[in-house]
């Protein structure tokens, strides 16, 4: 089948944080129809909707309680055929969140699987404690042990997220039965793949205590095991195959050499994954601890990325990171600037492009001032753990401010009035106050803004092969400077990106086709946080 989705730039909707038409001030399915003009104007051809369906919102829909319908917050299942027939008609595409790894504590599945009631007795992974003490010593991805005691079965679960996320059991072929339904159900009503969330954690090898070091205990027992590729490809073999669908895998803690065996025609079968390597530029190892931003740090981790993979996705933000001009871009005389440079580099590296909601606007982090207007229950959990260890509230603050998760969820600037065009109601997580400024309806008729530079930038990328196609070849890479080659036979583009506030030499000449200065000739000289597309 054609790689179709090799070609498309891809736009994620945070649903919750879009567009609210009804004023509770949740966004909902019916505000992204109103805005999917919008959205054909920035040139994407996929959106990758975060979870819609019915969910008791522990982790945002990233728990769901029914996988085969929508939550009311955000309509019914016919707003969502509607939103599929509605795209489909303006040549855009939408893929799903899928979520499976766990389901929300709420699910039939698990209540029955409480009380043992059949078939679903063994659809998660229960455990005797020892005594007093946990299955087993690992640890969670929001902090704290993977084991929950539940009264009613008197036996423990594992749940690597939060308490409400159970993992199911993939040794029991009845949940992978399941998985299948849910996924025909989805694919028959239109949708064109599926956003895989933690896909590659599924199956976990076995149960022993894990490693204390280096990050998360007890990782070795479940990252991309054999298991995992074995239900990945049946999934493939009975359900992707039989549809003109693609699946890109969110896989946790990865190396070059895991990405391309989770990519293999012969093991993972996934069409793309998304990698986190780039996303450590700022930090050591884990995002709470953060570090002075480093380009160079970044340009490697990509350059490497690019090398390494046949083909990969190229992203600077979701709805789990910090808004990217807030931690790779400027404020001040250049944050405009930077925004625009950021965009070069992720429209124009070798793969399929990711633009979050309100990236194309240069939305940045919250402005929020304390602990309760917070909603993510990572953060919370986190603000905790380091409490334990002995973090001081100020110091806390300060790691929130710069990592939470709630950076990237506040709801999306319409425009500069009260509700930032986003609900006429009050908004379930604060509205960032510089929407004032930072918005699309001000940036739309602004020529110079950095919507109307995403636009242009999305078009020339969808009409150029070299971008779409081309292969990469990294020429410089230093602490400032980025700066590469795509081609395509003799369709050759040189690109250079200036991530820093100084004014660098380049050895390039000639023609530029775009910038984020307005310049038409190089000179031999990069401005600060300048980016070009150069003719070669
Ligand atoms: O994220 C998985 C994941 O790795 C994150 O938990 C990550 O460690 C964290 O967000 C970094 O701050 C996926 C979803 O994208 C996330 O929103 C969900 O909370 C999580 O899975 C559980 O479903
Ligand atoms: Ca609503």
């Amino acid at each position: 089948m054609e790689k179709w989705w090799r070609d498309e730039v891809i736009y994620q909707i945070y649903p919750m944080s879009f567009c609210d038409t009804n004023g509770d001030g949740v966004g909902d399915i019916p505000g992204i129809i109103s805005k999917l003009d919008y959205l054909k104007s920035l040139g994407v051809g996929v959106l990758w909707l975060s979870p819609v369906y019915r969910s008791p919102n522990e982790d945002n829909g990233y728990d769901i309680s029914d996988y085969l319908d929508i939550d009311p917050r955000y309509g019914t299942l016919a707003d969502m055929d509607r939103l599929i027939a509605e795209a489909k008609a303006r040549g855009i595409r939408i893929i799903m969140d899928l979520v499976v790894n766990h389901t929300s504590s709420e699910h039939e599945w698990f209540q029955k699987s409480r009380e043992r009631i059949e078939p679903y007795t063994d659809y998660y992974i229960w455990r005797k404690g020892k005594g007093k003490r946990k299955p087993n010593n690992w640890s969670g991805f929001f902090g704290g042990s993977v084991w929950e005691y539940d009264d009613l079965r008197q036996e423990y679960y594992l749940h690597l997220f939060a308490k409400g996320q159970p993992d199911l059991n993939y040794y029991n072929p009845v949940v992978i039965a399941e998985v299948k339904k849910l996924m025909r159900f989805w694919l028959d009503r239109g949708v064109s793949g599926f956003r895989c969330d933690v896909i590659n954690i599924l199956y976990k090898d076995s149960l022993k205590n894990g490693r204390p070091l280096p990050a998360l205990c007890g990782a070795e027992h479940y990252l991309s095991t054999d298991g995992t590729h074995r239900i990945l490809q049946e999934l493939r073999r009975d359900v992707l195959s039989q549809y003109d669908c693609f699946t890109v895998g969110e896989c946790v803690l990865i190396t070059p050499k895991v990405a391309k065996d989770l990519t293999h025609e012969n093991r993972g079968k996934l069409d793309m994954v998304f990698s986190f390597e780039h996303m450590d530029a700022d930090n050591i190892l884990i995002k709470w601890f953060h570090r002075r931003f480093r380009p160079k740090r970044l340009y490697k981790a990509f350059a490497k990325w690019q090398k390494e993979l046949e083909w990969n996705t190229i992203y600077l933000e979701n709805h789990d990171q910090p808004r990217s001009v807030s931690r790779f871009g400027a404020s001040g005389e250049y944050y405009d600037r930077s925004c625009k440079a950021l965009a070069v580099l992720l429209m124009t590296l070798r793969g399929t492009p990711f633009v979050f909601q309100g990236e194309e606007l240069g939305m940045t982090n919250f402005d929020f001032t304390s602990m309760d207007q917070i909603m993510d229950v990572e953060s919370h959990n986190v603000d905790k753990v380091l409490k334990k260890m002995g973090f001081s509230a100020k110091v806390r603050w300060r790691k929130m401010r710069y990592a939470s998760r709630d950076n990237a969820r506040t709801p999306m600037q319409w425009n500069g009035r009260d509700g930032a065009g986003f609900t006429s109601g009050t908004p379930w997580l604060g509205i960032n106050s510089n929407h004032v400024t930072i918005n699309a309806e001000d940036e739309d008729k602004n020529p110079d803004s950095v919507l109307n530079f995403y636009r242009r930038l999305t078009a020339f990328r969808n009409e150029s092969e070299a971008l779409k196609s081309g292969s990469f070849r990294c020429t410089i890479m230093n602490n400032r400077v980025f700066a590469f080659e795509r081609r395509v036979k003799d369709d050759a583009l040189g690109i250079a990106v200036n991530l820093s506030p100084k004014t660098v030499n380049l050895p390039s000449v000639g023609k530029v086709l775009l910038s984020n200065t307005g310049r038409e000739v190089m000179d031999c000289q990069l401005q600060p946080y300048e980016a070009v597309i150069m003719q070669r």
